[in-house]
């Protein structure tokens, strides 16, 4: 399997109860490495712009309002299938249904405060990273 990059994003649930330390261990004990990361607020625009994909749900806009009500960490983790292993690592979108070690089973409040988002494909996993960092900021 190639090498991959995709796109995390500690939300404000994790970061408010102080969890990036523990997340990032999660993901560095799963043998993906942190290539990337800085600590921003996003407006509710901004959020919506990145959850457009789910523009129609019920949910986007207690979504977007979620994602902007404080800061979150954004960053860009690297391994071998890293986009297929962090959404493992991540556990289901719903922490009643995440398997048991995952950092939504142990994290998360509810399946709209779920502590983390991870890209899902390689084409959205490239688009979310330059969405939030510029070249520059990605050492090779
Ligand atoms: P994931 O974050 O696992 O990729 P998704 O892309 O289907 O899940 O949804 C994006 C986010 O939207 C998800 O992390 C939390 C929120 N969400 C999804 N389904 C929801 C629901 N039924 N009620 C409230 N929020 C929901
Ligand atoms: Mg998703």
């Amino acid at each position: 399997m190639a090498t991959e990059r995709t796109l995390s994003i500690i939300k404000p649930d994790a970061t408010r109860r102080n969890l990036t330390g523990k997340i990032n261990a999660k993901f560095e004990e799963a043998g993906l490495r942190i290539v990337a990361q800085k600590r921003i607020k996003l407006s509710k625009e901004q959020a919506g712009v990145f959850y457009e994909v789910h523009k129609e749900r019920p949910f986007y806009d207690e979504l977007c309002e979620f994602m902007a009500s404080e800061p979150v960490v954004v960053q860009v983790l690297e391994g071998e299938g890293a986009i297929a292993k962090n959404r493992e690592v991540m556990g289901a979108t719903n922490p009643a249904d995440a398997a048991p070690g995952t950092i939504r089973a142990e994290f998360a409040e509810s399946v709209g405060e779920n502590s983390v988002h991870g890209s899902d494909a390689p084409e959205t996993a490239a688009q979310e990273i330059a969405y939030f960092f510029s070249g520059l900021e990605l050492v090779g």
